[in-house]
């Protein structure tokens, strides 16, 4: 049953699209690298300025602001049944080194934009509605992607880990959290975890990191699955030595070594016998990266990825193997392949890709159904609630890059979706 005042005034869901574009440019300021680039990293200072503008906006929209103890932020409209399980929203913010001011963004200022349309319109939510930003999507700082959604889906392996994960510069997950107010003397990560049945359901805006909604002229993606992302980090050590003075049959190279890999890892995917399935080395590094100097060290980290969980498995173990041949025939030693995560797809729910749907024919926007190849966190809200996501046109599909960009009308009009069948899903 839907408030009929509220229908009749749909075509007017009016986005404040001025003030949303200042908030994401003023978002995009608070990073490590110049503009027009963002780099925004896990507990580093800009992303302590950047979650305090978040929790502003979600206090100025009227939410109760919540932080469990690794810092993913809560903001929560409490509706006329808060006993029932809320609807969510949301997604991350901070950025990878050198990208764009849209990715993940757009699902966090686009949620609490999309709370304002609701409240300027009078619609009284039944099931509350609650506006999540979830701590380090991207694995940038501590190696692990979707950091906060795991552990809100009770990756009770991953609350271990952190006791003994440090980042590059030594500093431990823990005192990098607590420099950023969290974790406070808390060993025990297990607190963050949500029960299963804690949201009806979890729904992501997001910008769609490829070309197809561009090309095709089409406003909304409605995703109905997400490909299963795994990545792997690797060592070969070998003597290294003199750039001029080894002669070629003495060597045994660790820079040689990772590269062999690095295209191998490009074969097996390619022989896959599918176009769904992707793999790069996006991590190379050499040691001790002095041109005269045979390195004697390298340390690769490989991301592959396919809708077929099956398909992508059969690449790392081919990944596997040959790391090993390669570390045999150059005489180097492999000394270590570590799969970080290979996790499963997740499909979308029914009932939310068909509450967006129809809220798509209600606004008269173009919508088409499509997979999502990045990952997200509604891969891992998949494992506790019904989860959906919607995606808008970005341009040229560009991301994780400075030219990221999605038109502000594009935005409002995944913002519109997004308030109408967060309605739709809280009056169910
Ligand atoms: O890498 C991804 O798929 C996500 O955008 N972090
Ligand atoms: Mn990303
Ligand atoms: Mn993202
Ligand atoms: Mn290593």
């Amino acid at each position: 049953v839907h408030e009929p005042h509220f229908q009749d005034s749909l075509s007017s869901l009016l986005v404040d699209s001025e003030s949303l574009q200042k908030q994401i440019d003023e978002l995009s300021t608070f990073s490590d690298t110049p503009a027009p680039s963002v780099t925004r990293i896990l507990y580093s200072e800009k992303d302590v300025l950047a979650r305090r503008f978040i929790k502003n906006l979600m206090g100025l929209s009227g939410l109760s602001v919540r932080e469990d103890a690794v810092g993913n932020i809560f903001g929560r409209w409490d509706g006329y049944e808060p006993e029932l399980a809320p609807v969510s929203t949301g997604s991350h913010i901070d950025a990878i080194p050198y990208s764009g001011k849209y990715d993940g963004v757009v699902g966090v200022l686009g949620a609490i934009e999309a709370i304002n349309v609701l409240k300027r319109h009078g619609f009284k939510p039944k099931r509350s509605l609650e506006v999540i930003m979830f701590t380090s999507e991207e694995p940038t700082r501590f190696g692990i992607s979707c950091l906060g959604s795991r552990l809100l889906a009770g990756s009770g392996e991953l609350a271990e880990l952190l006791k003994r994960t440090v980042d590059n510069q030594n500093i431990s997950f823990l005192d990098a959290a607590r420099f950023a107010g969290y974790a406070n003397h808390l060993e025990d990560l297990t607190s963050v975890f949500l029960k299963k049945g804690s949201y009806s359901a979890f729904i992501e805006l997001h910008i769609e990191q490829g070309p197809i909604l561009e090309e095709e002229a089409t406003s909304i993606g409605v995703v109905t699955a997400i490909a299963a992302p795994a990545s792997i980090k690797v060592d070969f050590e070998g003597n290294g030595g003199h750039a001029g003075a080894v002669l070629m049959p003495m060597r045994n190279d660790a820079g040689l070594a990772a590269a062999e890999l690095a295209l191998a890892v490009e074969k097996f995917v390619l022989e896959s016998g599918s176009i769904d399935t992707v793999g790069t080395v996006g991590i190379l590094e050499l040691h001790p990266g002095a041109i005269n100097s045979i390195p004697s060290k390298s340390h690769l980290e490989i991301d592959t990825r396919d809708i077929d969980e099956e398909r992508r498995n059969v690449v790392i173990e081919k990944i596997h193997q040959s790391a090993l041949s390669i570390a045999k025939n150059r005489g180097v030693k492999l000394s270590e392949f570590k799969i970080v995560n290979q996790d499963p797809p997740a499909l979308a729910e029914d009932l939310i890709t068909k509450a967006t749907e129809s809220a798509c024919q209600e606004l008269n926007l173009t919508y088409k159904k499509m997979i999502s190849r990045a990952y997200h966190d509604s891969l891992f809200m998949a494992r506790i609630s019904p989860m959906g996501m919607i995606f808008i046109p970005c341009y040229k599909g560009y991301s994780h890059k400075p030219e990221e960009f999605a038109a502000i009308e594009d935005i409002a009009n995944g913002v519109q979706v997004l308030a109408l069948t967060l309605s739709k899903l809280s009056l169910s």
